[in-house]
């Protein structure tokens, strides 16, 4: 179970942040009446929400997830992997710090997005994904598992750099917990589902068309999905998940996706 979730309010030069699609400028309006509801949804599944103030200086700095990877046990800050991004996770340490004051540090020449990393943490399960991509490479990938080994975690890294279509493993996968019967139900899209990694899984397969969706977030008895995408959400119900909608156009713009607006411990 969850209880607490960290977020940043976008700064109003959030359209300057990095993007790799084509789906038009963000309206500022919008974004900030998406990220409330993101919020409410947050509160919702029963969290206490620590928000943070816009940081005008990181127009990405709003996708908190890639700035460090919380467990039950520790937390280690990252070391993104757009140049533009770096100084985003000084500007959180000292909240990750007040939760968790033994919180842990990506090094150079390691690089990490926490969007990268998939937790599948259960009574019965307790493992990550570490996904190579872009943003986070070997070193850092290594540097993790040595720490989450500590924790007694263990780990596999999944190279997701060939897949054009994705910036980080999450946009591919989503671990959504054990399902009302305990299968262990890893959300993939598609081109992903075939991996051998994924094998022992339950696998919720999401087509190539509603491909977003496969970025979606299990929050204690909730799934937050993106709207948009009827046959996932029916599919989720079908399995006896309750899944909570939430508009994601606006974030969707700047490669931004339902995980990455929060860090949830
Ligand atoms: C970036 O390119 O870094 C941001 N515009 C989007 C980051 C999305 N983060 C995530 O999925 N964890």
């Amino acid at each position: 179970m969850f209880t607490n979730a960290i977020v940043r309010v976008p700064g109003s030069n959030f359209a300057d942040g990095l993007t790799s699609v084509d789906l038009g400028v963000p309206e500022y309006a919008r974004v900030m009446e998406q990220w409330e509801a993101y919020c409410e949804a947050l509160k919702t599944c029963g969290l206490i929400v620590t928000r943070l103030e816009a940081n005008m200086e990181h127009p990405d700095s709003t996708f908190v997830e890639d700035t460090a990877v919380l467990t039950p046990h520790g937390a280690m800050l990252t070391r993104p992997g757009a140049a533009s991004r770096l100084d985003e996770v000084e500007s959180i340490a000292e909240t990750v710090r007040g939760f968790y004051p033994m919180a842990q540090q990506i090094i150079a020449p390691g690089t990490l997005d926490g969007g990268d990393i998939c937790e599948a943490i259960s009574p019965s399960m307790k493992h990550f994904f570490l996904g190579l991509s872009h943003r986070t490479n070997e070193e850092g990938a290594r540097q993790l598992a040595a720490h989450l080994s500590k924790e007694g975690y263990t780990s596999s890294c999944v190279d997701v750099r060939g897949m054009t279509s994705i910036l980080h493993l999450k946009s591919g996968i989503s671990y959504i917990g054990p399902g009302p019967g305990g299968e262990e139900t890893l959300v993939v899209m598609e081109e992903m589902a075939d991996c051998p990694a994924f094998a022992s899984y339950d696998l919720l397969r999401v087509s190539a068309a509603e491909s977003y969706a496969a970025n979606c977030v299990r929050i204690n008895y909730r799934v937050l999905v993106a709207a948009g995408y009827p046959n996932f959400v029916e599919e989720l119900m079908r399995r006896g998940y309750d899944p909570l909608v939430l508009d994601m156009s606006e974030f969707r713009k700047m490669d931004g996706g339902l995980s990455c607006l929060s860090l949830r411990f």
